[in-house]
């Protein structure tokens, strides 16, 4: 029987229709699994969690803005070192409103600045640091980057997060640094005064504190009370060095954030998690409800999740506490975290965005996109076309709901999200009646999830055509949102079947939708020999971005065409039959759906492989020998052993090339191995090296996409001969998993 239930009525009603299990359970963010709980009552636990208002809000953002923006803007480095000069961040001008306008065109509610990232250059009028803005030309001095932006959010209608890293370089290298400097705890009050720099809020704190904690909590106080309403901090995890033991304390972070930014989620710890990717991929099943060891009210611990299976009932069985922490899907709109420039860095189609925005909005998650803005302090015009174009798809899609006149529970109609239907076991069916036919390909699904939690397991959804119904579409969960994407039909009544779920699962939402398949995306390979197969882009992620409803199935009748003169291909260009020899050019291909011209996916290849030969390496692991770090597969990797420093190799490329720059790509099979600094060197008879370039690549880790070091100049060489100076996480042994030279 269904349960048709309005929020006003839905705790009486409630605690009529519930079982025994359920009936001692309230609903909370945090529930603790008891000793000797049976596996029932865990899952029946699990189905009470549910989101704290501000998590409920940060939801219903769903798309919302990154800016990373600092010294790295201008040295095109992904991580800075900490002592870099604070003029080397020259800002002649800045257009937040342009940032902000873009934003909007897009559909974004909110955008989290990087006030400080791990260089530790800050960029507001800090009372605590010289190093930032202040010791900037930038309007003499007096510039504020989060001023100006908290500004132009006001005028835009945005809300306003930060992201202050704890990790800090300039911290932790400087002499006079506070990052791990062994200072003692005492009591501390905060924020220090500082003569001449009054605080117009007057709230103050006492914490038991070291230097470093000091200096956080001060920079805290003054970004969450002189810019206005902040809506999220964003602490991230990655951390390029540490120092002297230092820890943080959060429970005095915690206390300021609740008591000065009162709607603030905090990313990193209680409130939201990193997806455990920044390829902008969502898992197929994800969870908002997860375990935790220990009390996530109480504890500092917050540990990366990058499980697969984080939520499934194996996983909930081990819980000590269950919680909800919901994702946020974060990746950058460029290659790269920072803007670095507009011919090389590659930057994201609508194609890929309006894909991602559906996977991850779409999967019970929130859609976190980095735009870095150039060093004109703009968002550069590719990256406002791609904003612009993705709004544009999210609002012509998903403005229209085609299921607007149908019949059936109005719960499901009416747009409320308070308001949903409870289906009992036994009849977990709902069906929906059109009076004319519609065509369709999207259907949204909701779960009241502030009052239920996220109980779906299993769900399939079918049409009726031809006088009989079809399956359309399967998932597994639900949760805050499930966009389920299938081949165009045409119908008057669609059925949601929930074939598996943990108690009675509260269904808020059901509307259709109808999106004009694009041309697939394409994707690139090439063999040893040089030849590259061009093809619909399968998951490049091992975590199926594509989910269940692959994007594969969804498109057919296509045509290919390329150019490998650095021309747009058009419908004029060579159609692709079969593989194609690529020396070292640039290839652009485009897929056509008739006359509809899919998104240009380019890659520059380097020189063939064919002739390379090992001259020497440091030493190499059993099944992963130092020739896999060339053998045009990137699924195989050469790794060092441990300690056998220093880890390098020696390449014949078997006649004397030019080469200009150099692309590393990671092995992104584990975390280890990371090449973060190394030298070239380049011999005449492959024995005495000679060392022309030092190169620096950050953030590796948790970003393991291949990354290019452009020469300062060309080299002409046979042999070539490569070293890591640096591992990323202070590893002990060395990963490549293909190298090229341009
Ligand atoms: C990472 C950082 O190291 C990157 O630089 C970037 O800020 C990203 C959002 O998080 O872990």
């Amino acid at each position: 029987m269904l349960k048709r239930i309005s929020l006003l009525t839905s705790s009486i009603v409630l605690l009529s229709f519930l079982t025994s299990a359920q009936q001692a359970i309230v609903p909370a963010n945090t529930i603790r699994i008891d000793e000797g709980d049976s596996k029932e009552l865990i899952i029946a636990k699990a189905a009470h969690v549910v989101p704290s208002e501000n998590q409920m809000e940060a939801l219903r953002n769903e798309f919302i803005a990154f800016v990373h923006f600092g010294p790295n803007t201008f040295t095109r480095l992904e991580w800075g070192n900490g002592m870099e000069d604070p003029a080397v961040f020259d800002l002649k001008d800045l257009d937040t409103d342009q940032w902000c306008s873009a934003m909007k065109a897009a559909g974004m509610k909110m955008v989290i600045l990087t006030v400080k990232h791990h260089d530790g250059f800050v960029l507001w009028q800090s009372r605590y640091t010289p190093h930032g803005i202040m010791s900037t030309n930038y309007r003499n001095g007096k510039g504020d980057v989060l001023r100006e932006l908290s500004e132009s959010c006001r005028k835009y209608g945005l809300k306003l997060g930060v992201y202050l890293s704890p990790a800090d370089l300039h911290q932790i290298e400087h002499p006079e640094g506070l990052y791990g400097n062994l200072s003692n705890y005492s009591q501390r009050t905060i924020p220090r005064q500082v003569p001449g720099r009054p605080f117009s809020n007057k709230t103050t704190f006492t914490f038991n504190v070291d230097d470093y904690n000091e200096y956080f909590l001060n920079q805290l106080f003054e970004i969450l009370t002189e810019y206005g309403e902040i809506h999220e901090v964003w602490f991230d995890g990655a951390h390029p060095k540490r120092k002297g033991g230092q820890t943080y304390n959060y429970p005095a972070w915690k206390k300021i954030i609740r008591t000065l930014a009162p709607k603030a989620v905090i990313f990193g710890r209680e409130d939201i998690r990193w997806c455990g990717n920044e390829a902008g991929a969502t898992r197929k099943t994800e969870w908002n409800v997860i375990t935790y060891p220990d009390d996530p009210d109480t504890t500092s611990y917050f540990p990366d999740r990058t499980e697969y299976d984080l939520g499934s009932r194996e996983m909930l069985y081990q819980a000590k506490y269950l919680h909800y922490q919901q994702a946020e899907t974060n990746t950058s709109i460029r290659e790269g975290w920072f803007y670095r420039d507009d011919t090389h860095q590659k930057v994201r189609s609508a194609d890929d965005l309006f894909d991602i925005y559906e996977r991850s909005v779409g999967g019970n998650s929130t859609f976190l996109l980095n735009i870095p803005p150039n060093r004109e302090g703009r968002f550069s015009p590719a990256d406002v076309a791609a904003l612009e174009e993705t709004g544009k798809r999210i609002r012509g899609t998903y403005d229209l709901d085609l299921l607007r006149d149908a019949e059936g529970p109005a719960e499901l109609l009416d747009g409320n999200p308070d308001t949903y239907i409870l289906l009992e076991e036994g009849s977990r069916e709902l069906i929906l009646t059109l009076s004319a036919p519609v065509k369709i390909n999207r259907l949204m699904l909701q779960e009241a999830i502030a009052t239920h939690s996220e109980r779906v397991e299993a769900h399939a959804v079918d049409a009726w055509i031809g006088n009989r119904w079809q399956e359309i579409a399967t998932a597994t969960n639900i949760g805050y949102k499930r966009i389920l994407r299938f081949p165009e039909v045409t119908t008057m009544k669609i059925r949601l079947r929930v074939t598996a779920s943990r108690l009675d699962p509260a269904i808020s939402h059901v509307s259709a939708h109808y999106y004009q398949t694009r041309p697939p995306q394409l994707s690139f390979t090439r063999d040893k020999e040089g030849m590259v197969t061009i093809e619909p882009r399968q998951a490049d992620f091992n975590w199926n971005p594509h989910g269940e409803n692959a994007a594969g199935n969804l498109n057919a009748g296509y045509e290919i065409f390329y150019t490998l003169d650095g021309s747009e291909p058009t419908q004029a260009s060579i159609r692709y039959t079969q593989p194609v020899s690529v020396e070292h050019n640039e290839l652009k291909a485009v897929s056509f759906t008739n006359d509809m011209k899919g998104a240009v996916h380019q890659e520059t290849f380097g020189i063939i492989k064919k002739e390379w030969t090992l001259l020497g390496a440091s030493s190499q692991q059993q099944r992963h020998a130092a020739t896999m770090a060339f053998d045009s597969n990137r699924h195989t990797y050469w790794q060092s052993e441990k300690d056998a420093v220093p880890h390098y190799i020696a390449i014949d490329l078997g006649s004397e090339q030019q080469l200009s720059a150099l692309v590393y790509t990671p092995q992104t099979v584990h975390g280890e191995g990371m090449m973060a600094q190394g030298i070239l060197q380049v011999s005449v008879d492959g024995e005495q090296w000679e060392t022309v370039e030092s190169f620096l690549f950050g953030n590796l880790i948790n970003d393991p996409t291949p990354r290019t070091y452009q020469f300062h100049q060309p080299v002409t060489t046979r042999y070539i001969r490569i070293e890591a100076t640096g591992i990323a996480g202070d590893g002990k042994s060395l990963a490549i998993g293909e190298l090229d030279f341009l």
